[in-house]
């Protein structure tokens, strides 16, 4: 029984731990409550040189997509060649020589937040949505992305997992425990707490880029192992953003009743949103140049109505 908030009526999620209920019955934005306006001045506070540092990979068709889903598609609709040929899209306000373009692409497709409607089990989102509440025709009528616009700003962390284990990249596979990314923290010398949105490299998204033959890129992947979903509900993170394709170990760890495990742990029950694809090499190199692994991170997705994800730009500021 679903009742007028698209809630399923008594519905108790069946794992421990969760935040169902922590923020209020209807709450569509989870984690990102850590996030105070306090929190935000705090990491305004650690802007010191003005270095600013994109964490986006190119928003173009040569990236990583999922092989579930499209690839971007970009059309440029009025050019500079429509001007100089003086076709009917160049004469069109009295000589203005503009220029337009589309995008058509998943937006789970690029450097990307999984927003809380992007993933349910047994029947329910976070905070005991239905999994109705995402239609064909109205999309995410509950926990759509743009409940996060005004958000996921906040303290950065980078977590540098390559540079601390002296390797270029974690291999397809590698489990991400909680005492890996202590260990780097206590080695980078920063502490991870409640509100900061973690960022961990594992070099896994470069290497696509490397790859001649992409085939060996999907059959595995570095990322969180299920033991971090405990460890990140303790520490009150706000969200989570790597440089994999799904945050989590693939091939995944056994044993599992459904597929992306991790997912489904850290989006349902959590309301954690999770950052895909995300680019981490200029950002860990001026870590390492200023010997600091904190920094203002604004991160806020596009405003997208009823979207389960969304596209970004995310950016570092020192
Ligand atoms: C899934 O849809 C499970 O993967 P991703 O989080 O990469 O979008």
């Amino acid at each position: 029984v679903v009742d007028d908030n698209g809630k399923v009526v008594g519905a108790v999620c069946p794992n421990v731990p969760n935040n169902w209920g922590r923020w209020g019955e209807l709450d569509q934005r989870g984690t990102v409550n850590f996030v105070t306006t306090a929190k935000v001045a705090a990491a305004a506070a650690l802007v010191k040189t003005g270095r600013v540092v994109s964490c986006a990979i190119p928003l173009d068709a040569t990236g990583p997509v999922h092989p579930a889903r499209s690839n971007i598609v970009h059309l440029h609709s009025a050019t500079g060649a429509d001007h100089a040929t003086w076709n009917s899209t160049g004469q069109s306000y009295a000589g203005l020589q503009g220029t337009d373009d589309y995008i058509m692409m998943p937006l789970q497709g690029s450097t990307q937040w999984d927003g809380l409607a992007h993933i349910g089990a047994d029947d329910c989102f976070y905070n005991g949505f239905w999994i109705g509440v995402v239609e064909a025709s109205g999309g995410a009528t509950r926990l759509g992305i743009e409940n996060m616009k005004d958000s996921l700003t906040s303290r950065g962390v980078l977590i540098d997992l390559p540079r601390h284990q002296e390797v270029d990249r974690l291999q397809q596979g590698h489990a991400i425990s909680p005492g890996q990314v202590e260990e780097a923290a206590a080695a980078q010398g920063v502490a991870i707490g409640t509100g900061d949105i973690l960022v961990i490299r594992t070099g896994h998204v470069p290497w696509f880029y490397s790859l001649e033959n992409k085939s060996s890129f999907w059959s595995g992947a570095p990322g969180l192992s299920m033991e971090m979903v405990e460890w990140l509900h303790r520490k009150e993170v706000a969200a989570v953003a790597m440089d994999n394709i799904a945050i989590e170990v693939e091939p995944f760890e056994e044993p599992f009743d459904k597929p992306y495990p991790v997912h489904v742990r850290l989006i349902r029950d959590l309301g954690l949103s999770l950052g895909e694809i995300w680019w981490l090499e200029d950002l860990a190199a001026v870590c390492a140049e200023e010997q600091r692994w904190e920094f203002m991170l604004v991160a806020p997705p596009l405003n997208v109505t009823n979207a389960s994800g969304s596209p970004l730009n995310p950016t570092a500021i020192f």
